[in-house]
């Protein structure tokens, strides 16, 4: 499966081309909208106020409501795209943002804004993983899914999953979400921003997707997650907590009717042990503030930068959905890859039940 995605954040359009799907898989137009909804700026006071209609014209590979096998791509028209201060944004590296790494690979820069930087691209992963997460759940049954699992300094204090999708932060604990309102209003205010932790989780996943040197399903997993804007740090299973652990308290115990633990996050050698996949993605906060800052503009003078327009006081918070999509993606080219080399020899007895 190869994913692409092209498009600025204050073009005309963003699209992606979803390359290598089997054909026979069901998507309509409208089989975008709820995921889209989920990663879209503006459905809250907590985000970005830009307005998108996020709405997916099917360009090809799709006939009579499936996939023909031939390359899908997908386009969705920037509606809100607001352009300003294009002198300024030129002129200077907003400290935190890829506008000085640019400067310096390519030698120029877009000034209508963020551009390919922008967060803005993540829509169309959401776009593409759409098909993913279709095929993987008719196929096998695989669901994926994820929640904010911390924002700041705030850790949930209970978890159910029955909540989620019930708050606009897909925080797993219900009670805890007017303390979280009332913590994000004031950090708007202030015009700080605070980073957040995801963790998204693939149940269902058979044993033998991954590949066991190189292309590891962990490692595939781990580069698709810090492919994400903003993301700094991405854990499997217990990640840096098996820093602290003995190697009796991290391996999971098997037994006949089942795994003991699930330390590991499904992943043993690079491929999927059939446990759950647990992944946590650490983002950063945001850099765009209207806070200043010291900076440097193209000249090389010191400048002090101070950030206006549409911002979001946390990345982390829409960004449940984007991990979800690259999870999906990448168990969708294992699956595939994993077919094409071993099609059923791997499916061996015996089939050990996972723990979560
Ligand atoms: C983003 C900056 C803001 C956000 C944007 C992500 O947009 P702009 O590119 O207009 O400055 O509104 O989010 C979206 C538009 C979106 O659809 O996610 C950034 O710098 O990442």
């Amino acid at each position: 499966l190869r994913v692409t995605t092209f498009g600025e954040s204050h073009g005309p359009a963003i699209g992606c081309v979803v390359d290598g799907c089997p054909p026979g898989i069901a998507i309509a137009p409208e089989d975008f909208a709820h995921d889209l909804a989920r990663r879209a700026t503006g459905r809250s006071r907590h985000t970005s106020a830009r307005h998108e209609a996020d709405a997916v014209e099917v360009l090809s590979g799709v006939y009579e409501g499936r996939t023909t096998g031939t390359p899908v791509a997908l386009l969705i028209r920037n509606t809100d795209a607001r352009s300003r201060d294009y002198d300024r944004i030129a002129r200077q590296f907003r400290p935190g943002h890829a506008d000085y790494t640019y400067w310096q690979k390519y030698g120029t820069r877009d000034p209508r804004g963020g551009g390919r930087s922008s967060a803005r691209e993540t829509t169309m992963r959401v776009a593409a993983a759409v098909i993913a997460k279709r095929w993987l759940a008719d196929r096998f049954g695989v669901r994926v899914r994820g929640f904010l699992a911390q924002i700041g300094e705030v850790l949930p204090r209970a978890h159910d999953w029955g909540v989620v999708e019930d708050n606009p932060f897909f925080w797993p604990d219900a009670a805890q979400v007017p303390e979280l309102e009332a913590y994000m209003d004031a950090l708007r205010k202030s015009g700080d921003s605070v980073g957040a932790r995801v963790t998204v989780v693939a149940d269902g996943v058979p044993p033998g997707w991954g590949e066991p040197v190189y292309g590891k399903l962990d490692a595939e997993i781990a580069a698709a997650m810090m492919s994400i804007n903003a993301v700094k740090g991405v854990e499997i299973g217990d990640g840096f907590a098996a820093v602290a652990r003995k190697g009796s308290e991290h391996r999971d115990a098997m037994a006949p009717d089942g795994f003991r633990s699930n330390h590991a996050g499904g992943i043993l050698g690079g491929i999927s042990s059939g446990q759950q996949v647990v992944c946590s993605v650490a983002f950063k906060p945001t850099s765009s503030l209207r806070l200043p800052v010291e900076g440097v503009d193209v000249d090389g003078n010191a400048v002090e930068i101070v950030t206006t327009g549409r911002h979001d006081p946390c990345v982390g918070i829409r960004a449940t959905p984007i991990c979800e999509a690259m999870l999906a993606l990448v168990l969708m080219d294992q699956a595939l890859r994993h077919r094409a080399q071993c099609g059923d020899v791997g499916d061996v007895a015996p089939r050990i039940p996972g723990a979560t």
